[in-house]
Formats: structure tokens, sequence, C-alpha cells
């Protein structure tokens, strides 16, 4: 069986665009799969996080992992802080990638914006951390949003260098996996930006725990033009938000641009909203129920996360420590 890793960064709560270009993707792929999940918590700190805030927000997100369906026994959740093995393998990185290659990298430049010099070195060397999570299990398929799709072909190039400088084929090849119609789900408040859980505008997103008025309320706040649907999807170029909202009913309906256009086609954004937000609010009402009652019990959260960091660490400690064999470490301990 092909052995699956994925991480999502404890920043904020979970949004729209986090469970469809990811976790929704998790859940299914648990099916044929060996599937490891991590809260990616040495990523969120590349960027400024309140201790109190990251660690209610560990929590949640595992919660949210869980609510979602992903299953801790057959599968693996747990904190990337936990597993040492991930930091490790960063540092080797660190020395294998280029800092060519990481000027090229797009995230970087988006998330550091203007404020270049004063971006910190984790959040440069972010992708390295990346390729590390992922090699240190030796996964070779990785669900990821289209945002992602840069960063993988990034840990490739780390992994086919460190086989070629050190003459062995010890990493494998990595398969992004970016699915459904909704890899990509933008801002509400701007279809050329991305839907972020860090985003500064609340307005912007769907959160996972949103309730139902508050959900209702941003998607008929949402940013879309005066024109009604089309009835093709080629209708939908240059208009970015009216494809987004497209997007994520498809996505929701499992459906596509296409069959979404087929049943709200000529219609004005008003009745297509409305039904939009019904969607929504059906599709997230399990999801933050289930939340809710998990965090009602901490311990039982952290007992999962524990026994998913001891069985994580025992796949990923012996390829670190035969990685740093083949580096020349001398172990003497
Ligand atoms: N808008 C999106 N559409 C589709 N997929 C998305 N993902 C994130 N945003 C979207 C996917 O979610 C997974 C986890 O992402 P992450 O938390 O590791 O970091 P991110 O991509 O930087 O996500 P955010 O929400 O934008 O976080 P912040 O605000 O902290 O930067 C990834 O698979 C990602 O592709």
């Amino acid at each position: 069986m092909q052995r699956i890793f994925s991480g999502i960064q404890p920043t904020g709560v979970p949004t729209l665009g986090n469970y469809l270009g990811a976790l929704r993707n998790w859940v299914a792929l648990q099916d044929g799969h060996d599937c490891i999940y991590c809260v990616v918590d040495l990523h969120a700190i590349t960027e400024w996080q309140d201790p109190a805030g990251l660690t209610r927000q560990t929590r949640e997100m595992a919660a949210v992992l869980l609510a979602c369906g992903i299953d801790p026994h057959q599968h693996i959740v747990f904190l990337q802080s936990s597993v040492r093995a991930h930091a490790q393998l960063a540092w080797i990185f660190n020395c294998v990638a280029r800092i060519g290659w990481l000027n090229r990298m797009t995230q970087f430049k988006d998330k550091a914006g203007k404020n270049r010099e004063n971006a910190s070195a984790g959040l440069y060397v972010y992708p390295n951390l990346m390729a590390a999570d992922i090699l240190a299990y030796h996964a070779t398929r990785v669900p990821v949003g289209d945002d992602q799709r840069q960063h993988l072909e990034l840990a490739n190039d780390i992994a086919q260098k460190f086989n070629h400088d050190y003459g062995v084929e010890f990493f494998p090849n990595i398969e992004p996996l970016i699915l459904g119609p909704a890899a990509r789900v933008m801002s509400l408040r701007d279809g050329t930006k991305k839907m972020s859980k860090s985003d500064p505008s609340d307005q912007s997103r769907i959160n996972l725990n949103d309730d139902p008025d508050t959900i209702a309320l941003k998607i008929r706040r949402a940013k879309t033009d005066p024109e009604p649907l089309p009835f093709e999807p080629a209708g939908l170029e240059a208009r970015p938000e009216a494809r987004n909202l497209v997007g994520i009913y498809a996505a929701l309906a499992n459906t596509d641009q296409a069959g979404v256009l087929r049943e709200h086609g000529g219609k004005g954004f008003g009745a297509f909203k409305d039904a939009l937000a019904a969607l929504i609010i059906d599709s997230l009402r399990p999801i933050a129920a289930e939340t809710n009652r998990l965090l009602a019990d901490p311990a039982h959260v952290d007992a999962v996360l524990r026994d998913g960091a001891e069985r994580a660490a025992a796949i990923a400690d012996p390829i670190v420590a035969e990685t740093e064999r083949l580096v020349g470490f001398i172990r003497v301990g």
C-alpha cells in the first residue's frame, strides 16, 4: 500500500478552503492507503503565534481532523513537534536545498510581502521542513491544495539531489494529489486571492465552526458581479468570484461546474447564494457538532495524539537514522 502524508498548520480555525482542498480528500484517501496526517505546529511558528492561541488552535485542529472522519486507529494523526525526526531531517535538507530554489517559492513571496527583510528565516526554509515531513516517512503521495504544488516540486528536487550527492536511491519520488473541483477555493472578498485561515478579514472565509447565520451572512455578502450565472462553464471566464462560488457548490454537491450551471444557469446571485449557503450549512453542521463534542474531552484528544506520535516516530526514526548514517554522522549514543 502506498503511504500518504499530509499536514495542516494550526494557524487558525480551518476554512472551507482547507476542507475542500485538503481535509475532505484526506478522509477519502484512507480507503486503500496508509495515511499519516499531521498538525504542523513547527510550520505555524514561521509566523508569530501567540503561545496560548497556538496551544488552543493546535488542539482544535486535531479535533477537526477527527471530526471530519480521519480514523486515528487505522491511520496516524499526530503533532509535528512531538516527533523530533521532522526537525532533524529538515536541518539536513537545509544543507541540500539551494538558495536559488527557495528564492523562486511564490508562497514565501506572498507571505513575506514587502517586508521580506523582516520575515523569519523559518518562513524562508519552510519548504525544506515540508520535504522532511514527507520524506521522513518515505511517503509517496501527498494530497494538497493547488497552492502547494510548487513546494512538492521542490521536495522532489531535494530528494533527487540528496540521492545524487550521496550516490543512493534512498528517498522516493513524491506524487502530489490535487483533487476535486475546489482544489483552490478563493477569498469571498476577492476572487483572485486564495481563502486563508489567517486572512485578517473574517468575511473573506467560511470557518468550519461558523454558525449557520454567520455562514448565510458571509455568503450573502460575498463579492459577485451584476450578471446572472452563465449556462456553460466558459461563461465563468474572467468572472473569478462567480467561478469560485460555482466551484464551491460543485465540490459540496459532488458534481462539476457544468452540473451546477445546468441547474442554476440564468439565475441571479440572490437565489444562487441562498442555495449555496444552505448547502454549506448542511455540509458543515455535523463537523462542527463532532468537533465541539471532542473538545469537551481534551484528554481524549491528547491521548489520540500521543499514540499517533509514538507510531509516527517508530516509522520516521529509523529513516532519519539511516539518512544520518549516509551523510556520515557517527552515532555514539
Ligand atoms: N483556499 C484553499 N483552497 C484549497 N486548498 C487550500 N489549502 C489551504 N487553503 C486552501 C490546503 O489546505 C492544506 C493545509 O494548508 P496549511 O494550513 O498547511 O497552509 P496554507 O496552505 O497556507 O493554508 P491557509 O489556510 O492559507 O493557512 P495560513 O493562513 O496559515 O497560511 C494544504 O493542503 C493547502 O493546500
